[in-house]
């Protein structure tokens, strides 16, 4: 669900930073011949030359596009270059893009507050450094502005078409300007030093919007691509957002943008002005009416996170067609390959930047061969993570059992065949600071493990006889928040890094609401100090019990 926040202030300077084309510059720096070259990178699957999954643009000049197969975009551009994603374990490895997405973090966040959205996306805070450039140095004094600002569009500014640099510059350096669009363009000249930066170390391009707030800076990051970056400036807000088809928006692809349009009318963000924040409360709820009345008009609170890594770790892939799973033996094989990779990276994690992630989450996407209720979800299921690749895929196998047997509405744990999955992914999410030194790392693995062993016992004590796994200790939610990569394979996961930054974006909100969502989950988490203690459990099970009452579809047993 949405959340309203109100503006902090108007004059905040936020850039959301977009890397071109990123798999295919990935790949054109390792093989620099391919560089000024139509080039695309496929999935790891060689039907019909395999789907593609990034374009570069000079294949795009050609009409190559992402939807297409290799074999397709070969008709369209013979002279194309394609290229294979990395693959282990029988599926794509993107570990050289998340790598490649991490340097180029590590530069951008040399200017302010960076927030890693996505594999090749971040936003940053600027206000602070737009406040201290513009004390030390009036933009009307300004001798000499590099030829990558003057690139820079302004919404809202008029061009001839004559000298659009020389435009910009007199907007840039305006005497009289408002305080807000003087720091916009200390925001412009920033982020234009830091993609130049970008150039420079990794060899990237990339593009950016600069606005005074997140909402408005993603939109304007794809507005002028590859390699620019588009100023919004509070006078071009309205005219920005009027004319945009409302299911785009963030939030707005899915349920409550077609309600939007079904129960309302409202097809474009500027429809949606026509409804008081009354109106809109009155039928969604304060919060949502609130959040909707705001975004009709650009305003969002939203802050950037100070966070340079991951907010998950997923793996993932999908079976198309005759790939489908059919058996659970076939999904267990699956599953052991997918923890193994999840499993490296949360000890990479670990390792690298003391982290712990603390939820265990399983998705799939599955049909009955028999099917009358087609609309119906595979549930995903979530429990407490333990560490290990035996542990993770323990559970994992438990997860896949539960929701499998609550998909094909089974009390026991259901035969092979009649159903298939095609797509199948866990994810390892709720990541937190480690407790710092090995030893009290080791001790709070140790403490995990108990805490786990006891909600075990807990479960067989609630959970029907032949219930292995019952709903009582996992999380159950919708997976429509699930990314089917279509026909090809590769990641389809809740990680910031994963496949699809849109896609990414929304599967990481629907699982954190998910798991947010559920508002008793906080009573049963245990401290530290009562996992460690003799009175833990007992402590952990009246806690249970007492929520057990409250929770009728699901209940964690944190
Ligand atoms: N990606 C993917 N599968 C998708 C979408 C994206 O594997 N369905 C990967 C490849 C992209 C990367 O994620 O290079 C980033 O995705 P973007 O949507 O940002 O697209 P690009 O960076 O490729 O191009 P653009 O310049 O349009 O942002």
């Amino acid at each position: 669900m949405p959340v309203a926040r109100p503006e902090t202030s108007d004059s905040r300077i936020i850039a959301h930073v977009d890397m071109d084309c990123f798999y295919v510059q990935v790949e054109q720096r390792k093989q620099p011949h391919l560089k000024g070259q139509p080039t695309a990178v496929v999935q790891y699957n060689s039907w019909k030359g395999g789907g593609l999954i990034a374009v570069g643009y000079e294949a795009r000049k050609d009409g190559v596009k992402r939807s297409m197969r290799g074999d397709e975009a070969k008709k369209v551009c013979p002279q194309i270059h394609l290229v294979q994603v990395p693959v282990a374990r029988g599926k794509a490895d993107l570990t050289i893009y998340r790598n490649a997405g991490s340097e180029v973090v590590s530069i951008l966040a040399r200017k302010g507050r960076c927030e890693r959205a996505s594999i090749d996306e971040v936003y940053l805070d600027l206000t602070d450094a737009a406040e201290t450039m513009l004390k030390e140095t009036p933009l009307e004094t300004l001798e000499s502005i590099d030829e990558e600002v003057l690139k820079s569009h302004v919404l809202g500014l008029s061009l001839n078409g004559n000298d659009d640099r020389e435009t910009v510059r007199e907007w840039l350096t305006r005497r009289d300007a408002d305080h807000r669009d003087k720091l916009l363009a200390c925001g412009a000249i920033i982020v234009a030093e830091l993609r130049l930066q970008v150039l420079r170390e990794t060899e990237f391009t990339c593009s950016a919007g600069v606005a005074h707030n997140k909402m408005l800076a993603k939109l304007a990051s794809g507005m002028n691509k590859p390699a620019q970056q588009t100023i919004v400036t509070l006078a071009s807000v309205k005219g920005l957002l009027e004319p945009l088809p409302i299911k785009k928006m963030k939030q707005l692809g899915g349920k409550l943008g077609s309600s939007l349009q079904t129960d309302l009318g409202v097809n474009t963000v500027g429809d949606l002005l026509q409804f008081s924040e009354q109106k809109l409360q009155d039928i969604y709820g304060a919060n949502t009416g609130t959040w909707l009345w705001n975004t009709a008009r650009g305003i969002s609170g939203d802050e950037v996170e100070g966070r340079l890594l991951p907010k998950s770790h997923g793996s993932g892939k999908t079976f198309p067609g005759v790939q489908a799973l059919k058996s659970v033996a076939a999904v267990e094989k699956w599953l052991k390959e997918l923890c193994e990779e999840l499993s490296e990276r949360l000890q990479l994690d670990l390792e690298t930047n003391k982290r712990v992630a603390h939820t265990l989450t399983l998705h799939a996407n599955a049909y009955k061969s028999t099917d009358t209720d087609s609309l119906k979800k595979f549930p995903s299921k979530s429990c407490p993570l333990r560490y290990g690749a035996g542990k993770v895929l323990e559970d994992s196998v438990n997860l896949f059992q539960a929701a499998l047997r609550e998909f094909l509405g089974s009390y026991t744990n259901p035969v092979d065949g009649g159903w298939g999955v095609t797509n199948l992914s866990v994810s390892a999410s709720k990541i937190v600071a480690a407790p710092s030194g090995t030893c009290s790392i080791t001790r709070y693995f140790h403490g995990q493990d108990r805490f786990h062993a006891s909600s075990e016992q807990s479960d067989k004590k609630f959970a029907p006889e032949s219930d292995n796994l019952s709903p009582s200790r996992t999380e159950s939610h919708s997976a429509s928040h699930q990314t089917d990569c279509g026909e090809g394979q590769t990641q389809i996961t809740p990680d910031t890094s994963s496949l699809d930054q849109y896609e990414t974006a929304c599967k990481d909100e629907a699982i954190e609401s998910c798991l947010t969502s559920t508002h008793h989950e906080p009573q049963l988490r245990l401290s530290e100090k009562e996992r460690n203690n003799n009175d833990g459990k007992r402590s952990y099970e009246q806690k249970r019990k007492a929520t057990q009452e409250k929770v009728s579809s699901f209940c964690w047993d944190f």
